[in-house]
């Protein structure tokens, strides 16, 4: 049995159909045989609101809810990208959604798991951004739309964070080594589990005198879902095709 499977920036939409086919195939054939499985982030390219069913979306809410029934305990944080996800969503799947940051229990390892965005401090435009995408009033206001209006804005919204990147240099968007130290000392941990950045690496590096470890978890393409696997006796990586 395997205890724990960490997946993380799949980006799934009716676009990217090849994705959407791995990650059903995923649930059923390698999610099913991990008791837990923990999805740190920016499961979905975009996410509008727990109301909107356009596909891909109703296939891949049966098939989490599926896992969840078969006794394949599901856990989410969300992402940049879908950080609209709400209560329904969870009702739905089945899905326990848990704080970014959160502490659990790997191989015998207390973990920090975040979606890492939070860690990108360099970048500060991003990050005041953040502020405002994540207050209750842009939450309010945006859920008070239609979802043609909100599929629109969504949509404009990506289109000027594309621009914003494409000035930006490379590092900016990378975590910050001093952001990430301070997030484990506050939770405790010496290892942190993380995604956003599609730069999949483990980083090794002593902090307080202790070795400590930074995973970073890789996007998901048409044929490669990459992820993390706990087997009790301690973390391997590998690529679902
Ligand atoms: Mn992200």
């Amino acid at each position: 049995m395997i205890n724990a499977m960490l997946i993380a920036d799949l980006h799934l939409s009716g676009e990217r159909s090849a994705t959407v086919e791995l990650f059903l195939r995923f649930l059923k054939d390698e999610a099913s045989r991990g008791q837990r499985l923990y999805i740190l982030g920016d499961l979905f390219e975009v996410w509008i609101g727990d109301d909107d069913r356009t596909d891909p979306i109703p296939e891949i809410l049966t098939a989490m809810s599926d896992l969840a029934a078969s006794g394949t305990e599901l856990f989410m944080l969300r992402g940049n990208r879908d950080f609209l996800i709400g209560e329904e969503f969870c009702r739905e799947t089945g899905c326990a959604l848990m704080q970014d940051a959160a502490v659990v229990n790997l191989s015998g390892q207390s973990t920090l798991l975040m979606h890492g965005d939070l860690l990108a401090t360099d970048d500060l435009d991003y990050q005041r951004d953040r502020v405002y995408l994540r207050s209750d009033e842009f939450r309010r206001d945006f859920l008070r739309k239609s979802l043609e209006e909100r599929a629109n804005l969504a949509a404009d919204m990506r289109q000027q964070s594309r621009d914003a990147q494409s000035n930006l240099p490379d590092n900016i968007m990378d975590v910050n080594q001093e952001t990430v130290e301070q997030y484990m000392r506050d939770n405790g941990t010496w290892q942190l589990i993380h995604g956003h950045t599609h730069r999949p690496e483990t980083h090794d590096f002593r902090m307080d005198g202790r070795p400590a470890k930074r995973i970073v978890l890789g996007d998901w393409k048409e044929s490669r879902g990459p992820y993390l696997v706990d087997h009790g006796n301690g973390l391997e990586g590998n690529i679902f095709r």
